[in-house]
Order: structure tokens, then sequence, then C-alpha cells
């Protein structure tokens, strides 16, 4: 019965991973058109859980099985939405393989969720989904308007922002491919999350000034992106430099951005990550420090924008132990490992225990169509979740 489960969630992550904004390769970002159509497949898994479905106002989609009002509830989850040319299993497969272990755990009262932002592709908000189910997410709709729109133009309505909030679970769950190598490495399918990264995220605005490139001398070019272009190099190297952080320059905006005009603004993003915040906060003020030392090189300046500050989260202790049974019992060696990625855990650890389950990503790569998984994996991530939701 595990076995056929886990052959249909992973069928499954790959008929979502077709519903997209774009032909040919899997994006889905914030309440995107093929989100309507995730949320009736999800919906209809749901109910097939004996699970009843609600649509929040985010568009956050829930199936929650109610037990005796005593009973301790679980919350298990991750994200629907995906980043652009993404694989099919990133998030996705949290939100399935919880609804199979549902169905395998047919009398435990609990609630699946599938949050419907947690990547922040579109508007450089990450975690919209995770924040509004604890209540935090008002602040990020009052700061961009744009949000509010893009859940009017959806069918939701944002006024029933905080009609989201849901905290009385006693505990939150999710199930993430680990999007890296170790676990392949050690040659295992799961892997138990200690803790979680901290992240920052920021915007770098390098403002010099456009003009001819046919007739602007080289020594009098202010070239916000010749700017840029060395900052990136030197982030980059300050990387590799320190053992165990991760600094990101992903995306890089340039204006106007014609091949005859000396680029006079560049908005680049950076992303920085240690699971120490004490080394994450000391790095992004010496990679801010370098940008503004090769902003005078340039007579370019430069502005930092701040975006994300999470800090690094340690998973709940009493789970782990939970979880490191339910492994053992199940003949998994209950190997601790921690997320260099970001999750929905982390917002939900601000208001209850949470605990992850990593399942090993072969070929250890992520947020790449090339993403998968091994049914065998899915099957003892089956197992094993099935006796940690029941042993509540
Ligand atoms: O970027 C991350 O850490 C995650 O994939 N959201
Ligand atoms: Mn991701
Ligand atoms: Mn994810």
């Amino acid at each position: 019965m595990i076995r056929s489960a886990a052959e249909e969630v992973v069928a499954r992550c790959l008929t979502l991973s077709r519903l997209s904004e774009e032909t040919g390769r899997t994006t889905r970002t914030f309440l995107s058109p093929p989100m309507h159509a995730v949320h009736e497949l999800v919906g209809t898994w749901m109910r097939e859980a004996r699970l009843d479905v609600s649509i929040d106002a985010v568009g956050n989609i829930r199936g929650t099985r109610n037990g005796p009002a005593s009973a301790r509830r679980l919350l298990i989850g991750s994200h629907l939405d995906t980043v652009p040319n993404a694989g099919a299993y990133d998030g996705i497969l949290g939100v399935v393989a919880g609804i199979a272990i549902a169905r395998l755990a047919e009398n435990t009262p609990l609630t699946v969720v599938g949050f419907s932002e947690e990547e922040g592709v579109k508007f450089a908000v990450p975690f919209l989904g995770s924040r509004a189910l604890i209540g935090t997410a008002q602040p990020l709709l009052d700061a961009d308007p744009r949000i509010a729109e893009s859940i009017r133009a959806f069918g939701l309505d944002p006024e029933r922002l905080a009609d989201a909030r849901f905290v009385d679970a006693t505990a939150y769950f999710e199930i993430h491919i680990e999007q890296g190598p170790c676990l392949e490495h050690l040659n295992i399918p799961l892997g138990i999350v200690d803790s979680i990264a901290g992240q920052s995220r920021l915007n770098v605005i390098f403002t010099g000034a456009a003009n001819h490139a046919g007739t602007t001398p080289m020594h009098l070019r202010r070239d916000a992106l010749a700017a840029a272009g060395q900052w990136i190099h030197a982030v980059r190297e300050f990387g590799l430099a320190r053992e165990g952080l991760l600094a990101t320059v992903g995306r890089c905006e340039i204006e106007p951005g014609a091949g005859n005009v000396v680029p006079g603004k560049v908005t680049a993003s950076l992303d920085v990550r240690h699971k120490k915040d004490s080394v994450r906060y000391a790095a992004v003020d010496r990679i801010l420090e370098s940008a503004k030392d090769i902003g005078v090189r340039h007579v370019v300046t430069v502005e930092p924008v701040k975006l994300l500050d999470i800090p690094a989260t340690p998973m709940d202790p009493h789970l782990i132990a939970m979880l490191s049974n339910a492994l053992s019992t199940e003949g998994f060696a209950p190997h601790h490992i921690t997320s260099g990625a970001g999750h929905d855990a982390m917002i939900l650890a601000q208001v209850m225990p949470a605990s992850m389950l990593f399942v090993r990503s072969p070929g250890g790569i992520s947020h790449h169509p090339d993403e998968a998984v091994l049914v065998d994996d899915i099957e003892a991530a089956l197992r094993c979740g099935k006796r940690f939701v029941e042993s509540f």
C-alpha cells in the first residue's frame, strides 16, 4: 500500500509540474493563473483523503481532518509556488506527501497546507503564505499594494487576511527534498533537519550616469554595470574564502538596458546565508562596504535595500527525537542535517514546534528542471512520516 502511495506521490508531483505560467517549463509564481488548476487538483486529492478543503485570503489551500476537540493537531505542509524553470518537487513534494500521509494515518486529526508563496519570486517577498498563516503578513501587504492587487485578481479578498491565521496546531511537520548533495553522498534516503541557516536578502542599487556608448570617453564614464560587475566578482571571492558562507547575486536589472548606452543604473540582488547569524551579519556588512568602495572608484553611488532578514532557526528538539525514533523503528539511519535552503518551517517555528524531514536529491540539484526523487526514498519518507504522525 505504501509503495503504491509513493508511486502516486511522484506521479502527482509531475502532474502539478505541468501547471505553469510558461510553456515548456515549470514556473508558478504567487497566485499566477495556473494556481487555480493546482487548487482544483490538490483540493480533490485532499477530499479523497477525507479532509475538509478551504482556501484562505492569500491562496494557501488547507485540508483539515477534525478530531476530538482535545486532540493534538498536527500541521503538515510546504509550498506550491516555484522558482522560474523549476523542478517538480521543491515544496510540492511536501504537500502531496502530506496528503498521502493523511490517507495512511486515517484517524489522525491533522491539517495539510499548501502555501501559495514561499520563494518570493514575484514581489521579492518570500514566505508570504506561511506568514499569513501565523498572522504576520499584513505589513507585507501594507508595504506593497501589488500584493493585494494580485490577491483580488486571483478572486480572493485581502480584507480577509486576518482569517488566515491558524496557530492552534501543536506542531508543524514538513517533508522536503534536500536540494543539495549530502544525503546522496552518504548514500542514505532521509535526513532529519536540526536547523535551518539564516538568510539575508537585499537589493543593491548602483547609480551612475547613462550616456552615449560612442561618444563618452572611457575615463569620463560613471558606468553602473562596470561597478556592479566588479562587485559581483568580489562577492563570489568573499564567499569562497569563508567556510560555510553562501553569497549569491542571482538577479541584475540594468537600466536603460540598451547595448549602445553606458548603463546608468543597476539593481542587483544579494542573498547571504550561514548557520550562525553573527557570521552572516558580519559578512553582509563587509560585502556592502566593498560595494561602496568599488562605487567610489567608478563615481557610482551604492544604495542597499534590505528585503529579508530571517534568523537561523533550530528545529524542535522533542520533534527531532520523535522523528529519529520513527526513522530508527523503520530501519533508517536517523541522520541529522542542517538546511542551507530556507523553508516555511522557519516561519512556523516562530509560533509552534517545527520539524523537517529531508529526502535525498539525486545529483544534488534543485531550482532546476533536473530536480529528481527516487520512489524508494518517497516510500521511506511515507513510512517514517506515517509512524511520526501516528506517534502524536
Ligand atoms: O531560497 C530558498 O532558500 C528556498 O528555496 N526558498
Ligand atoms: Mn525553493
Ligand atoms: Mn522549498
